[in-house]
């Protein structure tokens, strides 16, 4: 039995006026929590450090600039590193990063239990538009302040097993756990920060926003026979909410924990690795079942090419 307790470490709202020291502080607190409780891996959610900035319009290059980090620890995230080593406890966790090439990305880093960053993951799918929408009841400027990521979809050795991360919005697209399937991930960890409701006027509520981020981890733990760790900043920011329902999903797609609040909230799972392998050596024994000259259409093309239009395009 390859056992990680796995903490997800839900943060309830960032206020736009709050310091990445206060930040920091609760984070520490939920630290402290994840060692009481014997955690060895603690998941926080996307772009922790902050408020969820792509809310707001800016174009003063220096007003975007203080929502990123240059250095990773920071003088405002050592004292994370400094706790985390301390307890032994290995972290995950999102922020916004400017590269010293000027380059900006939603960004994740994973540590070893020595506070040592193993891994870095880059955001690919970027939700939201790129220039003010007025039809919209807020702004989601993921498109304006990040490029999407340039690292695909890498998965390391790390606690004695194979993990992997995603963010956000990738946790809806398949193909970002196949992706990490196929390289025998047996963990991925994400976090996100998703409005409770929908700024084009959807009638999608809190419930059927909720029911679909949980369908998309659940099917992708499943689907890859993974465990999957999705983690939220939750709650009201600056009057714009924020979903909850950060959980802990098991490699037979069932879920094992569940957030009850918005606020700063840790659950805790013992997650035992090995129950990645039947799976991996049954139903999802890619090698044996996947046929790959069938699906052609995942890499080959982008968008939806209907039947009509691919005759019509070989007239
Ligand atoms: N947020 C949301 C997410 O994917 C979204 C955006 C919400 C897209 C609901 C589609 C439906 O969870 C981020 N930050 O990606």
């Amino acid at each position: 039995m390859r056992e990680i307790v796995i903490g997800g470490a839900q943060m309830g709202a960032i206020q736009k006026a709050d310091s990445r020291a206060d930040v920091v502080a609760r984070m520490i607190a939920l630290l402290d929590q994840a060692a009481e409780a014997g955690c060895d891996l603690v998941v926080y959610p996307e772009l922790t450090l902050t408020t969820f900035f792509p809310r707001w319009w800016m174009d003063d290059p220096a007003e975007i600039d203080q929502w990123f980090e240059t250095e990773m620890p920071g003088p405002d995230t050592q004292p994370l590193f400094d706790a985390a080593r301390k307890h032994g406890i290995a972290i995950t966790f999102g922020y916004a990063e400017k590269t010293p090439e000027g380059r900006y990305f939603n960004t994740s880093i994973l540590t070893d239990k020595e506070g040592n960053i193993v891994g870095k993951y880059r955001k690919t799918h970027l939700p939201g538009h790129s220039e003010y929408d007025e039809d919209r009841l807020f702004q989601h400027l993921e498109k304006k302040y990040f490029e999407p990521g340039d690292t695909g979809f890498p998965v390391w050795r790390n606690l004695d097993a194979w993990m992997g991360m995603c963010i956000c919005n990738d946790r809806r697209w398949p193909e970002v756990y196949r992706e990490m399937g196929l390289q025998g991930v047996e963990l991925i960890t994400l976090g996100y920060n998703t409005p409770t409701v929908n700024s084009q006027h959807g009638d999608e509520g809190l419930e059927k926003r909720l029911y679909h981020s949980d369908l998309s981890m659940s099917a992708g733990a499943y689907q890859n026979a993974t465990w999957v760790v999705g983690v939220a900043k939750a709650g009201v920011e600056d009057g714009h909410p924020l979903m909850g329902g950060s959980i802990i999903v098991d490699p037979n797609g069932m879920v094992v924990a569940r957030a009850k609040t918005e606020e700063d909230e840790l659950i805790v799972h013992a997650c035992d690795m090995d129950m990645c392998n039947f799976g991996k050596a049954t139903i999802f024994d890619f090698k044996r079942h996947r046929r790959i000259e069938h699906y052609t259409r995942i890499t080959g093309q982008t968008g939806v090419i209907t039947p009509d239009q691919e005759t019509r395009s070989a007239e």
